[in-house]
């Protein structure tokens, strides 16, 4: 595939005003005919031809302005229709296309997923329903007749409003006309058609609109769409309130579908969902599914305003629209449960994933000047990171500027296809700003390193702080300029109360934020009454690496005292990472591993004072950091084995040294009454299950019997997971027996059954991969469902690094072979997965050889797909 540059932009030069469409479906030969009121852009080439995009589509018939075209007027290849010499005024193109539904393995434009007909057409897939300029900047409005069986489809949904629905006389089938008023890009096509289950309310809107919220399933499961209902309505109510944004059409349906490439998409009016960010109930949903059906359900929603009432002008944009909206939909979480433990986990997330990839060879800006496969541009730098450098723009101008800005934007870019840059200029006018250093973090790939150091002179009271910032190198980009770094900070006493913070040169300090935007920094605090440990980047306020050299003694400080929950958190899984990372390098020398006890009594004071406060936070305190983590933080020669069996004797010595407070904890925290999904009661559950999982490390007998009991009476969920997730480390008999219980109880239902796939692909054992293999044969399991294969090859490869890093390379040649097999069917799936490898650098040289081979042969392979072929490409450059 070329290279597509975003310094390449320019218009189209035809216009789309208007699209009637008369979708006729059938399994196999449905028939499409699209009806385009063209004119010529004024910002175009006058004259040019006309090139629409297509792909795996029959060309029936094409008419311009009512009459046939002649065969020298227009060509088709396999990827367009060329009009050669349009008119030069408005006129209108009638393309007639045929295309299979059930063929369609890549899920990529219309497809059907058990049995019900339904799109997806971001980034490219409308190409797959007719000829047309795929692309963001082509605004159109819709109307959509769909015809179908009326039993094999009762329920026919398109984007806007609904303005018509009849019968077919004499011949079984019927149709619904809906009509949507909003011009959009072609992307946010949607159309359903099946026998499904509604749940739905009415909303009121802010303004009195009444509004009819609907969500749709496959038949039998509605109950368990509740949920996903209350979370779309407490979403509307919050987009009005905090970002002043009403809903715009009469209703707005959700589609529940088994087989979706991604997470859920939000076409105008009917956002489609992968079934499993909308099935929930206590028996088969853990509290982590309920928050993300709560997060993705309003994700989708708020796209309304941010995505489609202002969309992109190109894919280089992706993440004006995304980043924006994950700012969102983070913040709706914020609000509706705990902020910091909130953060705590965006952060998480943001360092495996982001950080990530930000470290490898997929490194890219959060507005990529390049592509060639748009679809793996989706990532983690797009999403995460574009949220953080929003909430770091928030920062920086303070709330209300920021909301001001906001504003602005809605006003100013509704309607149209918008860039990154009318999106800074809102704030920096808002804020009276100049932004245009800001704008660095959408341009500059790699994550920055901000180094700190500090003097205290207790004789003059003053403290010196130093920062310095640097970010490495990545792909294209040897050079590296200076960002803007928020950096929000505290001086904390040694007796834990805060100390003041008074500048005492010219720096820019403001509301407890200084901003780092040189290549270094220093700012001299004065009047400070004690030697100060400093707690910096409070709230995580830059998406930056940290070094400092703080004594192991101010980091308890922190953990104990610092009025910043985050940096509490921070500063204990920084102590862990310590000690993890020695007893890393004990293992790997084939020395005895000796666990520093300090950590263990601080967990303990901590367990007997605080915990109680907050639950879902000391869950976070619990968790160490993950095996990915500890070999991020080694950054090079990392061996698996080691960090795994460091990371485990550190694990084992707190659950020895913790065991009664922990057992105490487990018992207090048992259930009590039924099962709830709210915040509180999630916090419960998720300290408890840390608490039975670290005493578990620490006393296998003792973890095996507290877990098989918890497993036998749960009646949720996440109970039930939860002792089957401790269990799966412990190994014998009870182990499987859970498992093949699990499996019994649950044999119907997919989606519970991919817990089981997931977790069985993540024990830490050297028969996991012939146990991924022999699962790949389970009946349950299907290489055509993305779900399926996300859960046990992505868990996988992606989730268990002594496993898929096995020394002999059988994880790596496992992997290649399911992305070679999968590619022709699932591109998209397939590439995702092939970045499993994308800190393959960072493996000791015997890994790094058989990581390589195994990219190697999949980058040799002919006919691959533009998707794994860009990966693999990336990857080994
Ligand atoms: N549906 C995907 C998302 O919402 C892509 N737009 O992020
Ligand atoms: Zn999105």
């Amino acid at each position: 595939a070329p290279v597509v540059r975003l310094e390449d932009y320019r218009p189209t030069d035809y216009l789309i005003d208007t699209v009637k469409l008369d979708v006729r479906l059938h399994p196999t030969a449905t028939r499409v005919t699209a009806e385009l009121a063209l004119r010529p852009n004024p910002k175009g080439t006058p004259g040019a031809a006309l090139t629409l995009d297509g792909d795996e589509l029959r060309l029936v018939s094409a008419r311009l302005d009512g009459v046939a075209l002649g065969a020298a007027a227009y060509a088709v290849t396999p990827s367009s229709l060329v009009l050669h010499a349009p008119p030069q005024r408005p006129f209108t193109l009638t393309l007639e296309t045929e295309l299979d539904p059930s063929a369609n393995t890549k899920l990529m434009g219309l497809y059907r997923s058990s049995g019900i007909y339904c799109t997806q057409c971001e980034a490219e897939g409308f190409r797959r329903i007719t000829y047309f300029l795929d692309r963001p900047d082509v605004l159109s409005v819709y109307t959509t007749r769909i015809e179908a069986d009326r039993e094999e489809a009762p329920l026919l949904l398109g984007n806007g409003n609904p303005v018509e629905r009849g019968e077919v006389p004499g011949t079984g089938r019927h149709y619904a006309l809906w009509h949507d008023p909003f011009p959009k890009p072609c992307y946010l096509f949607a159309l359903v058609g099946g026998r499904l289950d509604k749940v739905s309310q009415t909303y009121v809107t802010g303004s009195g609109r009444a509004v009819e919220i609907a969500i749709h399933v496959e038949a039998g499961k509605g109950e368990r769409a509740t949920y996903a209902l209350d979370a779309l309505a407490r979403s509307m109510r919050w987009d009005e309130k905090v970002f002043g944004r009403e809903y715009d059409l009469d209703v707005f349906n959700v589609v529940a579908v088994s087989d979706f490439n991604m997470g859920a998409m939000e076409n105008k009016g009917l956002n489609i969902f992968n079934d499993k960010y909308v099935l929930a109930s206590a028996e088969k949903a853990t509290d982590a599914d309920y928050a993300n059906i709560e997060a993705i359900i309003a994700h989708e929603y708020f796209h309304n305003w941010t995505g489609n009432r202002i969309t992109c002008r190109d894919w280089f944009q992706l993440c004006l629209k995304e980043g924006l909206t994950v700012f969102r939909d983070q913040e709706f979480s914020s609000d509706e449960r705990s902020r910091p433990v909130k953060r705590i986990a965006d952060v998480r997330t943001l360092r495996a994933q982001q950080f990530a990839e930000d470290a490898g060879p997929l490194a890219h800006p959060v507005r990529p000047a390049q592509y060639r496969e748009i679809n793996n541009f989706y990532t983690a730098t797009v999403y995460e990171k574009g949220a953080e450098v929003i909430r770091m723009l928030k920062t920086l101008i303070g709330a209300e500027a920021f909301r001001r800005g906001m504003d602005l934007y809605f006003e100013r870019c509704d309607g149209t296809a918008a860039t990154v840059e009318d999106f800074i200029a809102c704030f920096a006018e808002a804020s009276g700003r100049d932004l245009s250093q800001f704008f660095t973090w959408y341009e500059q790939a790699g994550t920055p390193t901000v180094t700190a150091s500090s003097h205290y002179d207790p004789a003059a009271r003053t403290y010196r702080l130093d920062l310095a910032q640097r970010t490495p190198p990545t792909p294209g980009q040897a050079e590296k300029r200076p960002v803007v770094i928020p950096v929000a900070l505290g001086l904390v006493g040694e007796s834990g109360r805060e100390l003041p913070l008074k500048a005492g040169n010219e720096v820019p300090l403001a509301n407890g934020v200084l901003t780092l935007d040189g290549p270094a920094l220093s700012v001299t605090f004065t009047d400070v009454p004690e030697r100060p440990v400093p707690s910096l980047l409070r709230g995580f306020s830059a998406p930056v690496r940290l070094e400092m050299d703080l004594a192991d003694e101010d980091l308890f400080v922190l953990f104990r005292h610092d009025r910043d929950p985050f940096n509490q958190w921070q500063a204990a899984q920084t102590v862990a990472t310590r000690v993890i990372l020695e007893a890393t390098r004990a293992a790997r020398a084939g020395q005895a591993i000796s666990v520093d006890a300090r950590l263990g009594e601080a967990l303990a004071h901590f367990l007997d004072s605080r915990a109680e406060a907050d639950h879902a936070f000391a869950a976070q305190v619990l968790a160490l950091p993950t095996e990915a983590d500890m070999a991020r933080e080694i950054g090079g020669d990392v061996d698996p084995d080691a960090v795994f069996t460091g990371r485990l004797a550190v694990k084992r010595a707190l659950g020895a040294a913790l065991a009664d407070r922990l057992a105490a904890l487990y018992g207090r925290l048992a259930s009590r009454g039924a099962y709830s999904p709210d915040a509180a009661s999630a916090g419960r559950r998720a300290l408890r299950h840390a608490a039975l999982d670290l005493l578990a490390a620490g006393d296998a007998a003792r973890g095996t019997e507290l877990a098989v009991a918890q497993f036998a009476a749960a009646d949720n969920m996440t109970d039930r997971f939860g002792a089957l997730a401790v269990l799966a480390h412990l190994p014998g008999a009870a182990r499987e027996t859970a498992l093949a219980d699990f499996a019994g109880r649950f044999h119907d239902d997919p989606l519970v059954l991919d817990k089981w796939f997931a977790l069985q692909a993540t024990i830490p054992e050297a028969g996991t991969l012939d146990r991924v293999r022999e699962l790949t044969r389970h009946p349950a399991f299907s290489m055509g469902n993305p779900n399926r294969v996300r859960s046990l090859v992505g868990s996988f490869a992606m989730g268990n690094a002594t496993q898929f890093n096995r020394a002999d390379g059988a994880g790596y040649d496992f992997l290649a072979d399911v992305v070679i097999a999968l590619d022709p069917k699932n591109p998209q799936v397939a590439a995702r997965l092939l970045t499993a490898f994308r800190t393959w650098r960072m493996l000791e040289p015997g890994r790094r050889a058989k990581a390589e081979a195994a990219l190697k042969r999949v980058a040799g392979t002919p006919g691959l797909s533009p998707d794994v072929s860009d990966i693999s490409g990336r990857s080994l450059a």
